[in-house]
């Protein structure tokens, strides 16, 4: 059999190599590796600039971020928390890890992101937050979730892992709700290797956040409160900052492969965009499709069938967080039959700045392959 080159689901992004080894130099002189260096702070500072929002803390990962911004509004213990099934496990598992309980809320088909139209009839005298995800990059309708939230006088925290640079009504995506959480891991749009941040509306969450990350240490013989470590380290301050230099670049190739593929997958009977919605700016972070029933095959034979050619297409995401083995059965009567289907059609295209031409047309042909 041919041997056929193995295309992932996406490839990190790199900064030119000299570049990077050329920003690294002075940590040999400063011996300055973390704890809030200056690179720390450089990179906080232009990401607060770039995001266009009224407050930035950068954190080691993604999860952390959200896991830190959960902590600092204290809720009570066991309180209810409004979600999103349909995301990574770390959504769910934030909340669970700050003993609060996640409350699932169904999506729309039309974008992936929460029903707002759900939220209301879920809200309890437990509910404390809404914390949903603008899944892919699309925009959640965030002015009928803040209109909720102020209704009933609760918090919202956004999971923004995927919204990197999406924009919505000429504001930055992380200046909407009390708070919203970014991912930098290497999968992302933009990277420090591994990081995140959390953004934020009222200025005193950054010296909370600054505490809490730093184990909650508030001076040298006193700790204020229960924190763990979840610091940048400056390797990935200095690689976040080297990619921010890049960043329109690795954009504007995205754009091109996803304005590919929907020009030679439109038409084929069965596959559907799953489209980012309304006035928000896209980031082009992810190419997911819909494998409809008119397909000629399910979403997981094409899975297979991509797997045989070498293709790693992804099922994000499925199953739905609630459904996953460390929950048991305790979520199965939530009524959530748009995700549950959503579930069972997605399936997430490689896509990254250097996909080529020819291995687009390989994924693009297999896919008409199997079409009825
Ligand atoms: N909220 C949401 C909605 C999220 O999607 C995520 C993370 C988070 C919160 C938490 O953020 P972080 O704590 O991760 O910052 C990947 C990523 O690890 C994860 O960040 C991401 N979401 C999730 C959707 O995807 P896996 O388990 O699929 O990763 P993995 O190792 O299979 O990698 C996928 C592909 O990426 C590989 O096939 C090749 C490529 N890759 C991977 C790595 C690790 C590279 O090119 N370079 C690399 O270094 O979770």
């Amino acid at each position: 059999m041919e041997n056929k080159e193995k295309i992932l689901v996406t490839r990190a992004s790199m900064p030119p190599y000299e570049e990077y080894i050329e920003a690294i130099k002075p940590l040999w002189d400063s011996h300055w590796l973390t704890n809030m260096g200056t690179y720390h702070k450089a990179l906080e500072k232009n990401l607060c600039e770039y995001l266009d929002v009224p407050g930035l803390s950068l954190m080691v990962n993604g999860h952390m971020a959200l896991e830190m911004v959960i902590h600092t509004f204290g809720f009570p213990q066991g309180a209810e928390v409004i979600t999103t099934p349909f995301t990574f496990i770390s959504t769910t598992h934030a909340i669970l890890r700050n003993n609060l309980t996640p409350v699932f809320c169904d999506i729309k088909e039309s974008d992936g992101t929460i029903d707002e139209n759900k939220i209301e009839a879920l809200i309890t005298n437990k509910t404390v937050a809404i914390l949903p995800v603008h899944v892919y990059g699309h925009v959640c309708n965030v002015e009928a979730i803040e209109r909720i939230a102020k209704k009933h006088k609760l918090k919202v925290i956004y999971d923004a892992a995927h919204a990197f640079g999406v924009r919505y009504h000429g504001k930055g995506i992380g200046s909407f709700g009390d708070a919203s959480i970014f991912s930098f891991h290497a999968t992302k749009v933009f990277h420090s290797i591994e990081g995140g941040a959390v953004s934020f509306r009222d200025p005193q969450i950054y010296d909370r956040l600054y505490c809490l990350k730093n184990f909650g240490i508030r001076s040298e013989e006193v700790v204020t409160d229960v924190g763990a470590n979840a610091k940048m380290n400056e390797f990935c301050a200095i690689m976040g900052l080297c990619n921010l230099n890049h960043i329109q670049e690795y954009f504007a190739d995205r754009e091109k492969k996803d304005k590919y593929y929907r020009k030679y997958l439109a038409g084929v009977r069965g596959i559907e965009f799953l489209e980012g919605n309304r006035e928000g700016s896209l980031n082009y972070a992810y190419f997911p499709i819909l494998v409809r029933e008119e397909y000629g095959m399910s979403r997981d034979e094409l899975f297979d069938t991509l797997r045989m050619q070498e293709i790693h297409a992804r099922k994000y995401f499925y199953p739905l967080t609630c459904d996953q083995m460390c929950f048991g059965d305790r979520y199965r009567d939530a009524d959530l039959s748009i995700a549950r289907k959503m579930a069972s059609e997605i399936l997430v295209l490689p896509l990254y700045a250097e996909l080529t031409t020819e291995n687009m047309n390989r994924i693009i042909s297999v896919i008409k392959d199997g079409a009825r």
